[in-house]
């Protein structure tokens, strides 16, 4: 429990929490194409502490609305600095945490992020997995997705595959993208289930008109089956490891 009160002072004082980034790229030619926004927490003790461990933490005991909205302002401002600063106009794809679409205003801390720093709805990406949209405290998500889009942020399903099993929520949720899970990239090209999954995955997508990201690609061999198979999104240590936002002007700012 001393971890909370960690949690909430690093949260007044906002020095100890990050944003990494991690990009996206075309998987044949390695153009940019997005990138991920990833919290970090540099714990003054205990070092890096992954998100995996602390957003749970901040879920249940009141402080996930505090650190999603720090999220949010930090991403836009970040996405900000960048399209002064000529970086690529990509979008900046945020992680959504169940709470935060149930308890927060998301949406109108959303539209108040975007007018403060100037950005286009476009310029900003949501990520939602399986069972954050499909959680019943949230409500009929149908119809909130859909303004989303209308309104022109960007939405993908995150974790793809790994969550619930029914496909009929594709149906029914108005979505852009589908991260497809890393645990069905990881044994490609070698795998035949996993093999005969993406492909499939990857037709089905085309039909409905969906982009799909594949996560966690790692090895030449892995980008390689993706590109004949026809992906055209990918993200992975392959590619680049998440980083901090001035690594990141290091490799795609323009010169000065
Ligand atoms: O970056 P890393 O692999 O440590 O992330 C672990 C998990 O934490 C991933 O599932 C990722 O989606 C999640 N995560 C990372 N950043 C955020 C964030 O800003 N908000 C939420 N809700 N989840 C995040
Ligand atoms: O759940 P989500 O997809 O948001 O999780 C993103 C996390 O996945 C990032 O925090 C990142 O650390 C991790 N990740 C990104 N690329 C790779 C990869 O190529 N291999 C592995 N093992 N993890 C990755
Ligand atoms: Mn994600
Ligand atoms: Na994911």
């Amino acid at each position: 429990l001393a971890l909370v009160s960690d949690l909430r002072a690093a949260l007044i004082s906002g020095d100890q929490l990050e944003l990494h980034f991690q990009t996206q790229h075309h998987p044949g030619t390695g153009d940019l194409v997005g990138m991920e926004a990833l919290l970090r927490w540099r714990h003054p003790q205990d070092g890096m502490i992954s998100p995996g461990d602390f957003i749970p933490l901040a879920e249940r005991h009141g402080l996930m609305s505090e650190l999603g909205s720090w999220v949010i302002e930090k991403a836009c401002a970040q996405q900000a600095h960048w399209q002064h600063s000529g970086m690529p106009d990509v979008t900046v794809w945020i992680n959504i945490s169940a709470l935060q679409l149930f308890q927060g205003d998301l949406e109108t801390q959303l539209a108040s992020c975007l007018e403060r720093y100037q950005l286009k709805p476009a310029q900003i990406g949501l990520e939602l997995t399986e069972s954050v949209l499909l959680d019943e405290r949230a409500g009929d998500m149908g119809p909130r997705l859909q303004a989303l889009r209308t309104q022109g942020y960007a939405i993908a399903i995150d974790d793809f595959g790994t969550g619930y099993s029914s496909l009929g929520y594709l149906k029914r949720l108005p979505v852009d993208k589908i991260k497809l899970d890393r645990a069905f990239i990881r044994e490609l090209p070698n795998d035949q289930v996993d093999a005969a999954i993406v492909t499939a995955v990857l037709a089905m997508a085309e039909g409905m008109g969906l982009e799909v990201v594949a996560e966690g690609v790692e090895t030449e061999a892995q980008c390689q089956f993706l590109i004949n198979a026809g992906c055209t999104l990918v993200q992975g240590f392959y590619f680049a490891r998440p980083m901090p936002a001035v690594e990141l002007e290091k490799k795609w700012a323009p010169l000065p």
